[in-house]
């Protein structure tokens, strides 16, 4: 099984639903915001929890691939931008938690969740970043995914995904930016550079198309989540939408895609492609990618390395509250 057995109440029609479901549906029809203290189905809120935290944890978890390339950056400029690149993916899943918190999930929950392997993180990042190129393809085709999929999130239902999503969308243009940078320059660079940047392009093409989930037919939580406006377009939607703004992208580079199908389609206004391999996807997200173990480990290892940290801020706050109560008492 790969998908999450969240108990939704199912797409109902409005005749089949309660009052107040069908009072919540009108509200998200007419396009309203949903806010946390609200009343909203269950399944509303499982699905919210999942696809936040997921969200989150892909934003932690994508650290890791960039920051393995942090001490290793080119020149001093391009290590100051990957550095603040990460950090803003740190902001992103803190900021994320906290949307998912308004939900009554706690963060320890979450990422017990996360390292218990229950829940997910976007399956492009059990993929290795093997040299400085990866770094290029990463800012340009993952960021790019990633904001194809997140423009519209700022849409979403939901009130503290959709703000969320406003600030994230912002950086991740600037991420995007700075990715196609480094691809211009190694295209434009030596025929090594060069090669390289193309070998980036075959390795990370299909793991990014992967990055918008199965195709429709297979996407258990598309119809019900885009009923909600959880989701505003299919996964389909959206990988044909980064096709056929990447493909002149990488024509600009003089890279070519990996790709023997592409081709531009007239009467649909866009490019026929070959589809990712399936399998590998299905591979990957259910723990068997080639750094998913790496990528775990390393998540396992940092929360609890901070154990003793968490542990003193409590202690600190508990110290703290019982000096103000004592002098409270004194001032009795
Ligand atoms: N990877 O019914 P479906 C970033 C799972 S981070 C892993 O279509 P849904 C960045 C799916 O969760 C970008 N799992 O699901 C950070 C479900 O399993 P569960 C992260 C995937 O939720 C640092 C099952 O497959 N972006 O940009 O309707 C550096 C069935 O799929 C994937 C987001 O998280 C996948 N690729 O649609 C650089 C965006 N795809 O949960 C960059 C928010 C599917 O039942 N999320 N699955 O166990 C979404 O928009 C949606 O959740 C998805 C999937 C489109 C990803």
């Amino acid at each position: 099984m790969y998908a999450q057995l969240v108990k939704t109440e199912g797409t109902k029609s409005l005749e089949e639903m309660t009052a107040e479901e069908r009072a919540f549906q009108e509200r998200i029809d007419r396009g309203e915001k949903i806010e946390p203290k609200e009343w909203m189905p269950e399944g509303y809120r499982k699905t919210l929890i999942r696809q936040i935290g997921q969200h989150a944890h892909s934003e932690i978890v994508g650290q890791l691939p960039e920051g393995n390339w942090i001490t290793r950056a080119p020149t001093l400029e391009r290590k100051a931008i990957l550095l603040a690149k990460v950090q803003d993916e740190a902001g992103h899943g803190l900021y994320l938690y906290c949307a998912a918190e308004t939900l009554g999930v706690s963060r320890d929950e979450l990422m017990e969740k996360l390292h218990n392997g229950t829940m997910k993180y976007s399956s492009i990042f059990n993929y290795p970043t093997l040299n400085w190129a990866d770094i290029g393809a990463v800012g340009w085709l993952v960021d790019g995914a990633a904001i194809m999929n997140q423009v519209p999130l700022q849409r979403t239902s939901f009130g503290p995904y959709s703000r969320a999503m406003i600030r994230i969308c912002k950086e991740e243009s600037f991420h995007q930016r700075q990715g196609y940078d480094i691809m211009m320059k190694m295209a434009a660079g030596t025929p090594e550079q060069k090669a390289m940047a193309q070998d980036a392009l075959n390795r990370f093409w299909y793991p990014s198309l992967m990055m918008f989930g199965p195709s429709d037919k297979d996407s258990v939580h598309s119809t019900q989540s885009m009923a909600w406006k959880i989701k505003i377009n299919t996964n389909d939607e959206l990988r044909q939408k980064f096709v056929d703004q990447t493909v002149p992208q990488a024509e600009y580079l003089g890279l070519t895609i990996p790709d023997a199908n592409l081709k531009w389609n007239e009467e649909k206004g866009g490019y026929d492609f070959s589809e990712p391999d399936w399998s590998e996807f299905f591979d990957v997200i259910a723990g068997n990618g080639p750094c998913n173990k790496e990528r775990l480990g390393a998540r396992v290892k940092a929360w609890e390395d901070g154990t003793w940290f968490r542990e003193a801020l409590v202690a600190h706050a508990e110290k703290a509250q019982a000096r103000r109560m004592a002098s409270k008492v004194a001032a009795e």
